[in-house]
């Protein structure tokens, strides 16, 4: 398993070469911010989860705990983990276990289900499971039973004391074992893309490139030790982890305060309660939140800044975030296989309300190219691709998909259309990879369209996006099937598949054929166009 770890596509040596030389790569391994922090300031708040407040020197103590416990089960380089906790304080104990004792896990988010659970699985192998018996998949043992090579299953709420979760977490008792983290050079964790074919893909991270990420994210958008973030999306997607995320707050030993989900009921009243002074959101919960704001009752006067990413943002409603909440405005634009872009401090406002941020780094090299690769002046819409100190070099276990994703040259193309202004910054303006993209959560149209062609009925199928008003997007499967095939019965075929609620079809529309473009594919464009279109009067 080792072998196979450590493999995974690097930069090649005159880059990685560069990188160290300008102090991008460190060579320490991402669990050391807040191990740093729990020596520097032990009794600082890392983390607020409910009633729990937890101190560096505690996290750091749990941590150590289970690195420990593993260690002495006999876990350690070239294991690899699939962890699916809630947005709880025991996620980040595990994470920074895990790192420590140099187990590389798959963190889920909450909402998979079997098919991205089983597809994950299937692809790293894991010889460790953690999980929570609260979630409909772990609620017994077929799950961890399916993956063949598990050589553990913890769980939090378990009625096991032998495989509880908080037991391994226990400081106390535990064992003297030693272990370590792996090189920084090497695979730290698997990063989820949002992705926009057949399986979900996983994306290696490495100590060195990720660290570096956080460690600019933190200067960027000015963390500090005073910083209160709020914590309300999934706690494992790139954007809540790194942008600066929650690896940005430990890095500076500053408070994460977790929230379950991003609704306004649940996160006034803590942002009131524990001085929030940073929350990064999507569009659609921004929407919400200057609704629910709009009507006051509640104390949001902490807030100092706002990052705002993951989907398409209106400038219009970009313009309200200072105005309603008195907060500094960050856009973001980021993607989980690496570059991330952020408006500056001293940006022009224009420059803030209306691009989603230059790179990182002076060595993120940005491409905007048009359909048959060639660059395109700037203020000219094309596709960006890019490489640098971040951005990975291919998928796990992928070599065909990475020769369609990758140039030649080892630019990532990253599916995204934008504008790029003279001054580096970047507009999102469009599409080519198939996806829809439901106020921040992907959905890989083809995964979805594989799992409808598994109904007997089924002949055609395709997934497309439909303008909404909340979302940003919204998904329609447009189907062709035999005689006899109702609406309920496709979304209870995709149910029964266990796959992830927000995949779900919003719209089905059954069709007697799907138009085709001039070398027969369907014909995607046509078919949002249409389903766009005012439905005519009867
Ligand atoms: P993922 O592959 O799941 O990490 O999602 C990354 C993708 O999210 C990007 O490639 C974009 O398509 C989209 N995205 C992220 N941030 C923004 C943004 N600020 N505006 C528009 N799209 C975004
Ligand atoms: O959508 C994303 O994936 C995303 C958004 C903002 C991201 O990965 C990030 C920042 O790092």
């Amino acid at each position: 398993m080792t072998r196979d770890l450590v493999a995974f596509t690097r930069w090649p040596d005159h880059l990685a070469a560069r990188y160290r030389a300008r102090g991008y790569w460190q060579g320490l391994p991402l669990c050391h911010g807040a191990e740093a922090q729990a020596k520097a300031r032990p009794d600082a708040a890392a983390i607020l989860c409910g009633r729990r407040r937890i101190s560096y020197a505690q996290l750091d103590a749990h941590a150590s705990a289970l690195a420990a416990r593993l260690a002495q089960a006999g876990f350690g380089r070239g294991d690899t983990a699939l962890v699916q906790l809630p947005n709880k304080a025991e996620f980040y104990m595990v994470f920074q276990a895990l790192l420590k004792a140099g187990i590389v896990p798959v963190n889920a988010l909450w909402s998979h289900r079997q098919a991205e659970l089983t597809a994950y699985a299937e692809q790293i192998r894991p010889r460790l499971l953690i999980a929570d018996r609260t979630h409909p998949v772990h609620g017994g043992d077929r799950f961890a039973a399916s993956c063949g090579g598990l050589a553990l299953a913890l769980h939090l709420n378990a009625a096991d004391p032998r495989r509880d979760l908080a037991h391994w977490l226990d400081p106390r008792g535990a064992p003297a074992a030693s272990y370590r983290p792996t090189p920084a050079e090497e695979v730290a964790f698997f990063q989820l893309s949002g992705g926009s074919t057949g399986t979900p893909k996983l994306i290696p991270r490495t100590h060195d490139d990720y660290a570096y990420s956080v460690r600019e994210s933190v200067r960027i958008c000015g963390v500090t030790g005073d910083t209160r973030m709020l914590v309300a999306l999934p706690a494992p997607h790139n954007y809540l982890m790194s942008s600066p995320g929650s690896l940005g707050v430990f890095e500076a030993g500053g408070t994460v305060v977790l929230a379950s989900a991003p609704d306004p009921q649940i996160c006034f009243p803590l942002i009131a309660e524990h001085r929030v002074d940073m929350v990064p959101l999507v569009p659609s919960a921004v929407a919400l939140w200057l609704e629910a704001a709009g009507k006051g009752g509640h104390d949001l006067a902490s807030l100092r800044s706002m990052l705002v990413g993951g989907a398409a943002f209106a400038e219009a409603t970009a313009r309200k975030v200072p105005q309603v909440f008195g907060c500094r405005l960050i856009q973001v634009f980021g993607m989980a296989e690496g570059l991330v872009n952020y408006t500056r401090p001293e940006d022009p406002p224009g420059t803030v309300f209306s691009t989603q941020g230059r790179p990182i780094s002076p060595d993120d090299e940005v491409r905007v190219l048009d359909p048959e690769g060639r660059p395109v002046p700037d203020g000219t819409p094309g596709e960006l691709a890019t490489r640098g100190p971040y951005t990975f070099r291919g998928y796990y276990r992928a070599p065909g998909h990475n020769l369609r994703a990758f140039d030649p040259e080892g630019f990532y193309r990253s599916g995204d259309v934008v504008v790029r202004h003279p001054s580096g910054h970047l507009q999102v303006v469009g599409r080519v990879k198939d996806q829809i993209n439901r106020g921040g959560e992907k959905i890989a149209a083809e995964e979805i369209e594989a799992l409808l062609l598994r109904h007997p009925l089924i002949r055609q199928a395709a997934l497309v996006a439909v303008p909404d008003p909340v979302l940003g997007e919204r998904s329609c499967a447009v189907i062709v099937a035999g005689d006899g095939l109702r609406t309920v019965d496709v979304r209870r075929h995709l149910m029964a598949q266990g796959i992830a609620e927000y995949k779900l079809p919003d719209r089905i529309r059954l069709a007697s054929s799907l138009p085709l473009t001039p070398v027969g594919k369907t014909d995607k464009k046509r078919l949002r166009e249409e389903l766009a279109a005012p439905v005519p009067a009867p």
